[in-house]
């Protein structure tokens, strides 16, 4: 069996994806993947066609860990969110092949179910604790067990992930007279540090000690901030407070450790092993939490989560709205045979997505399933998907108070 075409295919129905379909010369046999790397799709879809593509003309894809040791160290220069997205979008492919070659859904190659279903969480955002509270009452009535919960700060335009229900964070569209134009968010870490311990202390009040509560906070603090944040959080009992720390800076999870029992999570922002490691033989968190679709793919992702099974670190990869139903397939796909799986991010996509890009996950009373076909059960309309062209679109950014930038 051979690879005889790597067919890069960029779409935008309502935000930019792209997606990676490998043919082979079995008549019928092809995989999808998901290469979306959220403000960046071009470049990716450039890596793809001029520089990996190439190489895997003629190429058995059933031998997945030889190609992705290929594109991966095969390089001089290695690593890298953009050539790590790409390489995702192939190594998922490959698994949807080698899946619908042997007739067997993914998990099953990859051990078979160690669960039934996959502990799902999804986003709870709100202009003020009462929206918040709303949102998460709204999430708990349609079955969810983890929520994650996020308020905007007084004086602070556009809080990151308070823009409502379900929300995940989305490209935007602001026209400026050169086209798309980042949107500029206003971030204070005082504010923020005295609004969020409010924002659980309020939620246990209402909604209950049942529903586990989680927290993002998007990689804006310094260790010493994020200590007092996770102390200040303790009462609640969040399930988890998510990548406190810029990924530069791992050493500082050991200032947050030294103060806090409040269970750490990290990971969205890292593209390889190596920069999981430290916080994993370390013990520095509690959940690792990679993306599949930036970090090298299934392949790479049951690589980190063997080691943290070792340090009994559990998986909770990302998953919002900026990927693609192949990656949220995979996730899903790698959550049923893990043995040290914790909780699945998700969203719930629009049916246009649904309609190009079929098979996401299907969320049922807390938990996610898969369909029990061959592969990652996941395909892309390709006709309807040319519809929908590019859109140039930024991430918003953050500045300070004072005009200064800061992490968004
Ligand atoms: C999350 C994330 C995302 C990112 C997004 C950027 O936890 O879901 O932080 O929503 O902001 O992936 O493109
Ligand atoms: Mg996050």
């Amino acid at each position: 069996m051979k690879i005889t075409e790597v067919r890069t295919i960029v779409t935008c129905p309502g935000r930019n994806y792209v997606i990676v379909k490998i043919v082979t010369d079995e008549p019928g046999l092809y995989g999808v993947g998901d290469a979306t790397l959220n403000g960046r799709e071009l470049a990716v879809a450039t890596i793809l066609q001029e520089y990996f593509a190439p190489l895997l003309i003629g190429r058995d894809p059933d031998r997945i860990e030889d190609i992705w040791q290929t594109l991966y160290r095969g390089f001089y220069w290695k690593g890298g969110p953009d050539a790590m997205t790409a390489l995702s979008g192939i190594d998922m492919a490959l698994w949807d092949i080698k899946g619908k070659r042997a007739g067997m859904p993914v998990y099953a190659l990859l051990g078979g179910k160690t669960r039934e279903g996959v502990l799902a969480y999804t986003h709870a955002g709100g202009r003020d604790f009462v929206e918040v509270e709303d949102a998460v009452r709204q999430c708990v009535e349609q079955g969810f067990k983890v929520v994650r919960a996020q308020v905007a700060v007084p004086g602070g335009a556009g809080t990151y992930g308070a823009g409502g229900r379900m929300e995940a964070a989305s490209a935007t569209w602001i026209h400026g007279d050169g086209g798309p134009m980042p949107a500029i968010e206003r971030w204070e870490p005082s504010p923020y540090l005295r609004v969020v311990p409010n924002l659980f202390a309020h939620l246990r009040a209402t909604v209950g000690p049942e529903v586990e509560l989680l927290h993002d906070v998007h990689e804006r603090l310094t260790p010493i901030q994020a200590a007092r944040l996770a102390r200040e959080l303790e009462p609640f009992h969040l399930f988890f407070l998510e990548d406190p720390l810029r990924p530069e800076n791992r050493e500082g999870f050991r200032i947050i450790r030294q103060h806090s029992t409040t269970p750490l999570a990290m990971g969205e922002l890292f593209h390889t092993r190596y920069e999981c490691l430290p916080l994993l033989t370390e013990q520095l968190i509690d959940f690792i939490r990679c993306d599949l679709g930036h970090s090298g793919g299934i392949t790479e992702a049951r690589k980190i989560a063997a080691v943290a099974e070792c340090y009994q670190v559990q998986t909770a990869w990302h998953g919002p709205g900026d990927i693609a139903p192949p990656t949220h397939a995979a996730n899903v796909h790698l959550d049923l045979a893990l043995p040290n799986f914790g909780v699945q991010e998700m969203v719930f996509f629009p049916e246009i997505v649904q309609e190009v890009l079929p098979g996401a996950p299907v969320f049922r009373d807390g938990y996610l399933e898969v369909a029990d076909m061959p592969g990652l059960g996941v395909d892309v309309n390709e006709d309807l998907a040319a519809k929908y062209p590019y859109q140039r679109a930024y991430l918003p950014m953050v500045r300070r108070a004072d005009g200064s930038v800061h992490d968004w």
